[in-house]
């Protein structure tokens, strides 16, 4: 279907809702899209490790040749730029960059994030780095990896060396995406890399991230930095399932473990009393400084949001089984909850600008003559967009809002079973395809500026 026979008549009213400086971005993390895993002297990293485990990944795949994104840098640069968006957030591949974690420096590496950052800005669109979306160095791992306090020294050395390299380029630089996730799947549940089973490790990690983010934010601003420096965190707000005593217990430890846990201690005040209780022996060993430097300021915090988390006693809550609408993850669709989510914390901490930096979801869609047909995705984006606008319209300093994802690529524990993709990826051919969604973003992006223009001429006239 031509973009101008898609369902458009509400993109005026919705562009409408947003100022003209608000931040349109896509985004996509190294591993999940690069692909060259063994190429121009990269190291191997905790997700090439773990995608040999046999039964980790559902298909059994690797990131190996992902999206072959290494390849086709300018072909996706173009793909990007088509799109109309202001930004484009990315995540550099750590062991492409610094091979051992420590000390060399691979200059082909670094040469392609160059490109990357140099391809962004002659097409005028901001680029956001992000320097840890999961793949540690492999050989940092065999010394510990994150449960390790030297590997915050080394993040830390790495953040910097990027800052020399790439620093004039970036509009923002993100420390780290979704602890949460690298603490708990990576190291209490096990099921993302490097798969380890301990809830006492996990907090562990939790608190090096988060230490290792703040002395980062240090040692970027000391070396000059003028990116906008944040950390992205996934929040689900909790909810109990049923109003009893036991399932409130369960969403309020969930909320401690899954918001507070990141929240009070990124704005100084500290791990919550609660939380180290119900750790107990699992608490992690926290230095004197730790807390300072974790509550270093920052200019903007990230939220990656796609469903809320209702917690239960009892059984799980299951919302397809409740007849809900969920996703082909098997979340639910719930855009109301955003708001809610936004409201909170700007109502509950001082947080600086928000930035959405992931929403979007996974369906089933169907390559069918050259097009796919995703009204779901269009119609998820556009009542998360709405939910977002309702949130600034309640007084949240909300700056900007970016699709997960670009294309389709490699999701994690799933493999290449699920598609986020505003693009379709053939993984025979490697072809892209934007789906309908993304004719769907550039009309609607290209309305937003269209009234942002004829907004700026309406005032200059007055
Ligand atoms: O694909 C991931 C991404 O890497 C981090 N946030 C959630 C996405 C969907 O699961």
């Amino acid at each position: 279907m031509p973009a101008h026979a898609l369902p458009h008549a509400d993109l005026a009213p919705l562009a409408a809702r947003f100022p003209a400086d608000f931040t349109w971005g896509v985004a996509t993390s190294a591993f999940q899209l690069e692909g060259g895993a063994r190429e121009g002297g990269k190291g191997e990293s905790v997700w090439d490790r773990f995608c040999r485990v046999p039964g980790a990944i559902a298909d059994g795949s690797t990131g190996d040749v992902a999206c072959d994104h290494l390849h086709r840098l300018d072909e996706d640069l173009g793909l990007i730029a088509s799109l109309g968006v202001g930004a484009y957030r990315f995540s550099v591949s750590w062991p492409r960059v610094q091979p051992h974690g420590r000390g060399v420096w691979n200059e082909k590496g670094l040469a392609f994030y160059e490109r990357l950052g140099d391809g962004l800005g002659a097409r005028g669109i901001q680029p956001w780095l992000t320097l840890n979306h999961w793949d540690l160095p492999q050989v940092l791992q065999d010394d510990g990896g994150w449960a390790a306090r030297d590997t915050v020294h080394r993040f830390v050395d790495y953040a910097q060396g990027i800052q020399r390299r790439l620093g004039d380029r970036l509009h923002a630089i993100t420390t780290h995406n979704e602890p949460w996730v690298v603490a708990v799947l990576g190291h209490e549940k096990g099921i993302f890399a490097p798969g380890i089973r301990s809830r006492a490790i996990a907090a562990q990690v939790q608190h090096h991230l988060l230490l290792s983010h703040g002395l980062a934010l240090q040692a970027l601003r000391a070396a000059g930095s003028r990116a906008r420096l944040g950390i992205v965190l996934n929040l689900s707000p909790s909810e109990p399932m049923t109003d009893c005593a036991a399932d409130r217990v369960a969403a309020r430890l969930a909320d401690l473990h899954g918001l507070r846990g990141y929240l009070d201690p990124l704005f100084g005040r500290g791990y919550p009393a609660e939380l180290l209780a119900e750790l107990g022996a699992d608490a992690p060993q926290v230095e004197p400084g730790d807390l300072q430097a974790i509550a270093t300021p920052m200019d903007y915090l990230g939220v990656n949001y796609y469903m809320r988390h209702v917690a239960s006693a009892g059984e799980p809550f299951d919302p397809a089984a409740q007849g809900l609408p969920v996703t082909d993850m098997g979340w639910e669709i719930c855009p109301a909850a955003l708001t809610r989510l936004l409201l909170r914390l700007h109502r509950d901490y001082p947080v600086p600008p928000l930035v959405i930096t992931e929403n979007g979801a996974a369906f089933r869609d169907a390559l069918v003559d050259g097009r796919v047909h995703d009204a779901d995705r269009i119609d998820y984006l556009r009542r998360h967009i709405a939910a977002a606008a309702d949130a600034r319209d309640q007084g949240v300093a909300l700056a900007g809002y970016m699709v997960w994802s670009l294309m389709d690529n490699f999701e994690w524990a799933s493999g290449y079973t699920k598609r986020f993709g505003i693009v379709h990826v053939d993984y025979a051919t490697l072809r892209r395809t934007p789906k309908d969604s993304a004719h769907w973003l550039r009309a609607f992006l290209a309305r937003h500026a269209a009234q942002s223009d004829a907004g700026e001429r309406t005032r200059c006239a007055a």
